[in-house]
């Protein structure tokens, strides 16, 4: 059973050594140096080229070196019987929820203010502001955003969660499907994005949402690009209407050096590293699959291909 790596982010030889430390004798091939084609039967893969995949004749299985998997289903040649998988790594949910609280806290605690009142030499005195008094909105319930929330709830903010199904996470109030999506938005003041991109959620952040939102509102964004409309959010930026975001991930990336984002006021931009999957913590999980395709067992992690996640 050959593996095929396709990946122009992770670190192919770190994952190798990862796989074979646990299958000695693993036909480990890096794209595009594919070999015989009729011998691959595992592609781990982040963002592989469109059409890529369909040429492997005998594949068994994909699994996403990542969490999200819409680089993967997005490529309309996919074969449709393909079982997908995706990483859940508690190391990856630690580097999420920590990038989380920490945009959350920046801004909570108007530090994205003082570094602009720094750079004018401009003392301010404000009491700081109470983070019980203070609404954050995570979109999507899951292992991610699961997570972010739970935190943020231990930290004493006013946590609400929004997601497809009813999900009971405590110290968070619960909100799911599109008819409660406005009373969520409502009352948030930090929104946080931690849904995964399908066709249901693509550009789930558009005019309507964030003028629901209370003005001055915050956007955070470390999920997918594609949730958000990026003309709306600058719109939203310069009218005041979003007193600010911190985005991890554009509709474009690299963030094109001419996109209005970079120049927005109160704006932080941040180059996709919000978290990834660590090659020793999640190599376990893969050689399991491994183990699994061969033995004609689900994966683990496996997703709902027609639901997208
Ligand atoms: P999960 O699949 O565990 O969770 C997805 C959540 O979104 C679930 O709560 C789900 O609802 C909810 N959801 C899905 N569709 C809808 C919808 N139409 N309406 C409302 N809620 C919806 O995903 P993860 O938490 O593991 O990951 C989330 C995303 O984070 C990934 O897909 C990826 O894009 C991104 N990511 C980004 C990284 C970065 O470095 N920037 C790193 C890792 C991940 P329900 O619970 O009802 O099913
Ligand atoms: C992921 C990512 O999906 O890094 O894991 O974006």
């Amino acid at each position: 059973m050959a593996l095929l790596f396709i990946s122009d982010m992770d670190d192919p030889v770190a994952w190798r050594q990862e796989l074979r430390a646990r299958i000695p004798d693993l036909d480990f091939r890096l794209w595009p140096d594919t070999g015989e084609t009729d011998d691959i039967e595992i592609a781990l893969v982040w963002r592989p080229p469109r059409g890529a995949l369909k040429r492997f004749a005998n594949l068994r299985a994909v699994i996403s070196l990542g969490a999200g998997v819409d680089h993967i289903l997005s490529d309309p040649e996919l074969p449709p019987e393909i079982p997908v998988a995706r990483i859940v790594d508690p190391m990856l949910t630690f580097a999420m929820t920590e990038y989380v609280l920490l945009a959350v806290l920046r801004h909570h605690r108007r530090f994205d203010r003082y570094e602009r009142l720094q750079r004018q030499r401009h003392w301010c005195f404000e009491p700081p502001p109470d983070a019980h008094q203070r609404v954050v909105g995570v979109m999507g319930l899951g292992v991610l955003g699961g997570d972010a929330a739970r935190a943020l709830a231990a930290h004493g903010f006013k946590v609400r969660g929004w997601s497809r199904t009813a999900k009971a996470i405590a110290g968070v109030e619960g909100f799911y499907g599109n008819d409660q999506l406005p009373d969520f938005l409502s009352q948030t003041e930090i929104l946080v994005c931690l849904l995964p991109l399908t066709a249901d959620t693509e550009r789930i952040v558009n005019r309507d949402t964030l003028h629901q939102l209370p003005r001055e509102s915050y956007l955070i964004n470390p999920s997918r690009g594609g949730l958000v409309d990026e003309q709306d959010l600058v719109d939203a930026l310069r009218s005041g209407q979003l007193g600010g975001a911190t985005l991890d991930v554009f509709q474009t990336e690299p963030l094109p050096p001419d996109s209005p984002i970079w120049d927005q006021p109160g704006v932080m931009v941040t180059p996709h590293i919000a978290s990834l999957p660590y090659p020793h913590s999640s190599a376990p999980q893969v050689v399991e699959n491994i183990r699994r395709i061969h033995n004609d067992q689900n994966m683990l992690n496996q997703v709902d291909r027609s639901a997208g996640y």
